[in-house]
């Protein structure tokens, strides 16, 4: 392959964003998930008191807005969602020949990222796909991505849950660096609603759709407005079995039913919580003390978006105070857990205030357990 010159200095020039159009509160959910519950559990009266089925449990919204600070979700794809007899959204397949709906709303927030970073195709030589699911396993997503652009070069798809994000800008800042690449487009299209299970009251509230699309390049041929210098990159990897989803190649094989509870999105979430927040913090000091910087010298945190709760504490941990909006903004109250987007939502939303010198810290944190974090300076 071409190796072009290696660089000191790697940018985020561009973010891009984009939104699924349909909406669904807290109210609507459990107003489907209560008449489900109603149905299911008439339907099976005599099997849950002989204690051979468990009864579907019911949810509240307002227990939904003071666990998670999650108001509403965007969703790709609303119908059937709510709809008692299907809870799952209604997509309809597409053939071998038209564009793949993950491809699709990825070349949403990749176009998006280009234009703020004022970049063509032929400026790009890398696309990364990086996100929690993705839709099949080959042709690769990034490789249909690359195809409908027109991008020389390769692409390739990358999962790893919540930090997806994180650890594929660390993978763009190392071929930048090194010279393999002169600007990579890292793209997230969580398009998670598939597999929620919207009969569970414990997960049915947490997650939303989005795409987000970063293009990484080097510093002396960037030329757009808003650039940060990724000063650094950190990366942590914890197994753990609290956030789990079995949905497999494998499942055909298995004599159980592939479409199963445990083969959704499933949680230990109070374990997750107790887990990951002080691991977060830790980590989040220790990368800023690489660069012998304090908690303190932050302008901005753009943090993982999965809690409200768990982005006080650690913020907290971390300032020994409550951030204001302004210092670490939310964004789940109107997008949900969006998976490994949240975080680059937050960046895409609130970065372009900040001064020449700032610091700031995007950061993730999730399935793994894996953490990713980078340390970036407004140019
Ligand atoms: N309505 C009413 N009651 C409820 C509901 C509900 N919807 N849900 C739970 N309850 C009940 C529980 O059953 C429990 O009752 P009891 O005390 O009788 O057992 C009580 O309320 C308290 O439940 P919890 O202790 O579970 O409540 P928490 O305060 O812990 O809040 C949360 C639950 C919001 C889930 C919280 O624990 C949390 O956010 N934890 C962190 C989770 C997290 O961040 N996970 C990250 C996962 S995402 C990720 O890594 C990416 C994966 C890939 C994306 C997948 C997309 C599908």
């Amino acid at each position: 392959m071409r190796l072009h010159h290696a660089s000191d200095r790697v940018v985020i020039s561009g973010v891009g964003l984009w939104t699924p159009d349909h909406v669904i509160s807290n109210e609507e959910l459990v107003v489907a998930l209560n008449a489900y519950a109603d149905k299911f559990n008439s339907e099976n009266q005599a099997e849950i008191e002989a204690g051979t089925v468990k009864a579907v449990m019911k949810s509240d919204a307002e227990f939904i807005e003071k666990a998670s600070g999650i108001k509403q979700r965007h969703v790709y794809i609303k119908e059937g969602i709510c709809d008692v007899n299907r809870m799952r959204p209604a997509i309809p397949e597409r053939s071998e020949g038209e564009l793949s709906h993950q491809a699709e709303i990825a070349l949403h927030a990749a176009r998006s990222a280009m234009q703020s970073a004022g970049r063509t195709a032929a400026d790009i030589d890398v696309v990364i796909v990086s996100c929690a699911y993705t839709e099949r396993a080959y042709p690769a997503i990034a490789i249909e991505v690359q195809s409908a652009l027109g991008i020389d070069g390769f692409g390739f798809d990358m999962l790893v849950a919540c930090s997806a994000a994180t650890f594929a800008l660390h993978r763009a800042w190392e071929m930048v660096r090194s010279g393999s690449a002169r600007a990579v487009l890292v793209i997230n299209p969580e398009l998670v609603s598939p597999q929620i299970n919207f009969t569970d009251r414990d997960s049915h509230f947490i997650f939303g759709d989005v795409a987000t699309a970063v293009i990484v390049e080097r510093g002396d041929l960037a030329h757009s407005k808003h650039q940060f210098e990724i000063l650094g990159t950190q990366a942590k990897t914890l197994y753990s079995n609290n956030i789990r989803s079995n949905f497999s190649y494998m499942s055909r094989t298995y004599d159980s039913d592939p479409f199963g509870p445990d083969k959704l999105f499933h949680q230990e979430g109070r374990s997750v919580f107790k887990e990951v927040c002080p691991m977060a913090a830790e980590h989040l000091s220790n990368h800023l003390a690489l660069h012998e910087m304090t908690p303190q010298s932050v302008r901005r945190w753009w943090l993982h978006q999965a809690n409200i709760n768990m982005n006080q504490l650690i913020s907290k941990k971390l300032l020994g105070r409550l951030p204001d909006s302004d210092e670490a903004p939310i964004v789940l109250d109107r997008y949900a857990n969006t998976a490994s987007a949240g975080s680059v939502i937050a960046l895409s939303l609130y970065h372009q205030d900040m001064q020449a010198g700032d610091i700031g810290v995007l950061c993730s944190f999730g399935a793994g357990y894996s953490i990713g974090s980078l340390v970036l300076r407004k140019l």
